[in-house]
């Protein structure tokens, strides 16, 4: 496993000393470099590492921290490759630690009985012991192999779904947030959210690595012709991007399980049309890649939201962590019952049918999103200056919008904010996203209670009434408590 994790981070190691090679002897370098295999030069990497290990070896026959050194001085060249090199992952300093550590322990384990007395002794208690470490030394072995051949056949296959990914070029844009929509306070969340920020569900381990190449889409079921598509097919496509927000059905009050993309994707009822659906069909089956499951109305994917096969994210190819080759985006559904990640079927059917992966396990079927809103400024808990201060957060209900957000200070009466995006050239296109929320409040000195509560298009007040989120989303008014002085 050792092996297995720090496969990257060796060819990192390998590259960062080209890169710090001079001009003449790096082109050389990367000539040679370039023209060996793949399974050459990590044949190279991994004898260096292993005169590495020899040395790691003759020192721990002293002791268990005598190699210590040629650990942290390899952990630290792995380090320093992998953080000099771009695009730099944090996760990827994760296996450098995580190797060094499982050396010291391997080593230590395979030395601990050469520390024996007997080790060097004659007779059958020397002989055991000698056998003891062969076969200690055979199962690390067996299982370092193993380790090799399980990263090169998971890591590989990431790899190179990873460059192919890169390579896209899709037609979708990438706009900046609204101006409108943005109200200039310190401490909101941000009206767009980043991909590297925005929250991640998932029931899989690590997320699939499909090759977009490999990936097809099938729509089925009570429909009068099966679709078969391909990434390209939907790539070429008639488009649809929209500012679209998604939210957790597990996200509790005031929580952080939401935000706010630029979104890129195939209308799912043209495909739905196109596939002719039976008028008794009730829901959609969808089904992941990974096995996962999840059950939609037909009504949603067939009216006129923007319900989406979606394969781009803020103008770039969804992220693995986001379903990368292509997801479900529905707009005013929580996730679980609408936004299947690495999406590989469709099936049209009746709710009757299907027994979906959270369903099953007793959340409610329908899943639609509660008007809700959040304070983000100040945090429950802050210390804060006296006087005026610019308090603010976002509030939702998607396809519905939100026509009001009003504020209670310390049991007053409630009042209206500033809202953002909802007027002007420049306003949030749609009601399918979150809105900013702020107010001017003037603090006495002392403890304060805030209270938020949103308004929708409707004239729904949203409700005070303190729900959990089982089984199909939390209710109630978002307080917090702070002080100031
Ligand atoms: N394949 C798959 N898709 C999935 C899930 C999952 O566990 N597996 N979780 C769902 C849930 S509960 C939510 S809230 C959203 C989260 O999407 P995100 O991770 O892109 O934010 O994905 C949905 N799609
Ligand atoms: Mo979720």
């Amino acid at each position: 496993m050792a092996l297995t994790l720090q496969d990257t981070p060796l060819i990192a190691v390998a590259e960062t000393v080209i890169d710090h090679t001079p001009g003449p002897v790096a082109r050389w370098a990367i000539e040679v470099f370039e023209a060996l295999d793949k399974p050459i030069l990590l044949t190279i990497v991994i004898l260096i590492m292993l005169a590495f290990f020899l040395t790691a070896g003759r020192l721990a026959e002293k002791s268990w921290w005598a190699p210590l050194p040629v650990w942290l001085g390899l952990g630290g060249a792995g380090l320093y490759a992998v953080l000099s090199r771009e695009p730099v992952e944090e996760l990827s300093v994760l296996p450098i630690a995580a190797g060094v550590v499982t050396w010291i322990v391997v080593l230590s384990f395979l030395t601990e009985l050469m520390h024996k007395p007997d080790y060097e002794g004659e007779g059958e208690e020397g002989a055991q012991t000698r056998r003891s470490v062969l076969i200690r030394a055979g199962g690390v072995a067996v299982a370092a192999i193993g380790g090799v051949v399980y990263g090169e056949v998971v890591g590989g296959a990431r790899r190179h779904a990873e460059r192919a990914r890169r390579l896209l070029n899709l037609p979708i844009s990438n706009p900046g947030a609204p101006r409108a929509a943005v109200l200039g306070v310190d401490g909101i969340d941000s009206w767009k959210t980043s991909n590297e920020s925005f929250y991640r569900i998932h029931t899989a381990f690590t997320p699939p690595a499909i090759e977009h190449k490999d990936w097809s889409l099938r729509i089925h079921g009570m429909v009068e012709r099966e679709l078969v598509l391909t990434y390209q097919d939907l790539a070429e496509r008639q488009l649809t991007q929209a500012w679209i927000t998604l939210n957790c059905v597990s996200n509790p009050v005031g929580g952080d399980l939401i935000g706010n993309a630029w979104w890129s994707g195939v209308r799912i009822a043209t495909l739905l049309e196109e596939a002719g659906v039976d008028p008794a069909a009730t829901a959609v089956l969808q089904t992941s890649h990974d096995g996962w499951t999840c059950g939609t109305p037909i009504g949603p994917l067939t009216d006129d939201r923007n319900a989406m096969i979606a394969i781009g994210m803020n103008g770039d190819p969804l992220p693995f962590d986001h379903g990368f080759p292509a997801r479900m985006i529905v707009p005013g559904l929580y996730g679980y019952v609408s936004a299947c990640k690495w999406l590989v079927d469709i099936e049209v059917t009746t709710f009757d049918e299907i027994d979906a992966y959270w369903i099953e396990r007793g959340w409610a079927e329908e899943g639609p999103v509660k008007l809700m809103s959040r304070i983000d400024v100040p945090g429950n808990g802050d210390e804060v200056d006296a006087g005026t201060m610019r308090v603010g957060g976002v509030a939702w209900s998607q396809t519905i919008g939100i026509s009001g957000v009003q504020y209670q200070l310390d049991g007053g009466a409630w009042t209206d904010c500033e809202l953002g995006g909802t007027a002007g050239p420049d306003a949030a296109p749609n009601d399918d996203t979150w809105v900013q929320w702020a107010a001017t409040l003037d603090l006495d000195e002392g403890d304060h209670e805030l209270l938020v509560r949103a308004i929708d298009k409707n004239g729904l007040v949203q409700t005070g009434v303190e729900k959990d989120v089982f089984p199909d989303g939390a209710t109630g008014w978002h307080s917090i408590e702070f002080n100031a002085s």
